[in-house]
């Protein structure tokens, strides 16, 4: 935690800003190791306050040794006017995008600085994962694989696409999972070619291609997952359009590499799609960083500026979604590394017919 905070300090003076408050929970967490459900961080180069409410204060002081822990009084505006007053900033960063306008016009306010609205402080510090998440992604990713061949083991022409669902969440709960990352995709047969077709009360058929989208949280990460299997003999076309999603997935998988261009990486997927007529189902990007949340930095599209750098976690997502036939979409989790990518979701990836 102390390396966060050091490395968090070195962004207040090219923010040109005294000291910055963070409101979002999860940067909170991220910087602080408090993960209560109220409170903010005030920061600045010499002083980390925590302030929290009456709860949470012992919880605070256990979790957050190196900030001084304050009492949230009435209110947290009030609270944070002598703190604010005693340090002497004129330029108070926040977190613009967790911002909600009535409290961004009181804190403009009632605050004896001014307001400086930044986005991404955090998040940007939050792409790249030290080799502790790392261990916890990559672990959690493990699970995920099991859980695949738990989905294998029960599958079946006549399973409802909830109950799979919810099967899978039971086992990954018993696995040890705080709980699911997102509500699960099971999309089947021609529903497959909703990109987030959520788990239904639809039944699964002979003949269908199945795509289920999945994870969990472990130790606070977040993981995520898909495959697509056939039920029973998969016939030609769906054999075509897999074996072109797969084709691009893994191309992409391959092309993970420290110093390459979001966007480019986007392109690999992209492009074969493109030679082979199918560009136009491709309609999101390929992939997303993962961490304490289940989509965070970096964002992976054809618009994408990031440059990938090692200790990144990103999916790599790409599907194809046809209206009236169906969908097909794989999605492993990878971790840029100092010579390429490494592969954390490592479920076989050729067609499984069921
Ligand atoms: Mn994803």
């Amino acid at each position: 935690m102390s390396e966060r905070l050091d490395s968090f300090r070195k962004l207040l003076k090219p923010n040109n800003i005294d000291a910055m408050l963070i409101t979002n929970s999860l940067n909170r967490r991220y910087l602080s190791g408090f993960d209560g459900s109220s409170g903010v961080l005030l920061i600045g180069h010499d002083q980390a306050y925590l302030v929290t409410d009456f709860r949470y204060i012992e919880q605070a002081k256990e979790q957050a040794a190196q900030f001084d822990v304050q009492r949230w009084q009435d209110d947290l505006i009030k609270s944070l006017v002598p703190l604010i007053e005693k340090a002497g900033w004129t330029k108070l960063g926040f977190e613009s995008k967790d911002a909600v306008y009535a409290t961004y016009q009181e804190m403009a306010e009632k605050l004896p600085v001014d307001m400086i609205p930044l986005e991404d402080v955090v998040e940007n510090l939050r792409m790249v994962k030290s080799d502790q998440e790392l261990k916890v992604l990559s672990r959690g990713a493990q699970i995920l694989d099991q859980a695949f061949d738990y989905i294998c083991s029960i599958i079946k022409p006549g399973m409802m696409e909830r109950d799979l669902a919810l099967e899978l969440e039971i086992y990954l709960l018993r696995q040890g999972a705080e709980e699911t990352s997102f509500r699960f995709i099971v999309a089947s047969g021609e529903r497959g070619a909703m990109p987030h077709g959520l788990a239904s009360t639809k039944v699964m058929k002979k003949g269908e291609l199945v795509t289920i989208d999945f994870g969990a949280v472990f130790d606070s990460y977040a993981t995520d997952m898909t495959r697509t299997l056939s039920l029973g003999k998969a016939d030609q076309r769906q054999r075509e359009i897999y074996n072109l999603v797969r084709e691009g997935q893994q191309k992409a998988a391959d092309a993970v590499n420290p110093g390459l261009k979001g966007s480019e990486l986007d392109a690999v997927a992209r492009n074969l799609f493109d030679q082979a007529g199918y560009a136009q189902y491709f309609g999101h990007g390929l992939g997303h960083g993962v961490g304490l949340e289940t989509h965070e930095l970096p964002v992976l599209n054809s618009k994408s500026k990031t440059i990938l750098q090692p200790g990144m976690v990103i999916t790599i997502e790409p599907g194809i979604y046809i209206p009236g036939w169906g969908g097909v979409r794989i999605e492993d989790m990878v971790a840029v590394t100092d010579r390429g990518g490494d592969v954390l979701t490592k479920s076989a990836k050729q067609l499984i017919n069921i």
